[in-house]
């Protein structure tokens, strides 16, 4: 670590995300600084390391990760790169900020896994920000206290304006849903235990070939049911919301209220268009919580175990999406260095 206990931080990747995390370690979150930032393509590096001070471009990960100046990594680069990057970071005992997805599937995630139990204790957050999120953490405290009872039902609608180029109908699952799959274990604190996928027909927005929307249902080893609808071109804005029906109440997040208007006999109000402005301070506390975590040399947060379980999900998920039927996830035994990943935070 620098000097005044500065952490230096190895960004990896910097397409949308990476690029916003370096934008974030240098302009928003304090005690730390970017030093390395890396990407397969040697140029963008090099545009981003340019407007850094003392920061070096990379196009190697494992390179960076070897360089003095390097203390922690933080991984933003699409999920099939991330397993390798992973093992990199264990070899050179860096605590790491993963993005989603942990790895595309649960082979390669068992895998990280296995290498974290080896080193004996965790290095890995894994970015799954809604648990940063003050309406998320609101209602999670919430549904902590018992007031409403036990729940029984979870509601998710999440809508994108729409999906990048190239987008796949499994990617609603893997890259979307997946938010979905970790916030229905964290707030309720149980297993995802199988997954149905019911297919409307696509709407006229979507790409040639994309199932869009999808309506998802997991079942839970509590008993709970959860529906989310999924739907990346819904062609009017950005919306996550969340509503727990419980035994004495229900919870609802997400309808973005933040001013309504009257005017000219309307009222209304305006839909955010993208995730980095509707989740610009749960990632911003998302990353400072790993930044000060690491800097008491602790590790907090989503845990390789909730990345592995995840990625089990989205396993069934794509399955239950192209085969029909429901389809049952299959988990290996929680090891005991992950026992108390699943209490809040
Ligand atoms: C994107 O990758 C995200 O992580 C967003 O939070 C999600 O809402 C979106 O659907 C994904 O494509």
């Amino acid at each position: 670590m620098a000097r005044q206990g500065t952490l230096q931080v190895a960004v990896v990747g910097t397409g949308k995300m990476g690029a916003d995390h370096v934008r974030r370690v240098q302009e928003v979150i304090s005690g730390a600084r970017v030093t390395a930032v890396v990407d397969v393509d040697a140029e963008r590096a090099k545009d981003v390391a340019a407007r850094i001070d003392g920061c070096t471009a990379y196009s190697d990960p494992a390179a960076a990760m070897a360089a003095a100046d390097v203390d922690a990594v933080l991984i933003a680069s699409p999920g099939p790169a991330h397993e390798a990057a992973l093992l990199t970071a264990f070899e050179h005992d860096l605590p790491v900020l993963c993005e989603k997805p942990l790895t595309p599937d649960a082979a390669s995630a068992l895998r990280v896994l296995e290498a974290e139990q080896k080193l004996g204790r965790r290095r890995v957050q894994v970015g799954f920000m809604r648990r940063y999120d003050a309406e998320y953490m609101k209602l999670k405290s919430l549904l902590n206290t018992g007031q409403l009872g036990r729940p029984l039902m979870l509601h998710n609608r999440h809508r994108n304006l729409a999906s990048p180029p190239g987008w796949r109908s499994e990617m609603l699952i893997n890259d979307s849903v997946v938010h979905e799959m970790d916030v229905t274990r964290w707030l309720l604190g149980q297993e995802i235990t199988a997954v149905t996928v019911l297919r409307p027909t696509p709407s006229a927005n979507a790409p040639e070939g994309v199932q869009d929307p999808q309506f998802v249902v997991f079942e839970t080893d509590g008993g709970t049911i959860v529906d989310v609808e999924i739907f990346v071109n819904c062609g009017f804005g950005y919306q996550v919301q969340a509503e727990v029906v419980c035994e004495r109440g229900t919870a609802r997040i997400g309808d973005g209220h933040a001013m309504v208007t009257n005017m000219a006999g309307r009222w209304g109000g305006t839909i955010i268009q993208d995730y980095i402005e509707r989740f610009a301070d749960a990632y911003d506390r998302e990353v400072q919580a790993w930044v000060d975590a690491t800097r008491r040399g602790e590790v907090v947060g989503p845990s390789v175990w909730d990345g592995y379980a995840v990625a089990a999900v989205c396993e069934a998920g794509v399955r239950a999406l192209e085969e029909g039927g429901r389809v049952a996830v299959e988990l290996v035994e929680r090891p005991a260095l992950y026992d108390i990943s699943r209490s809040p935070g």
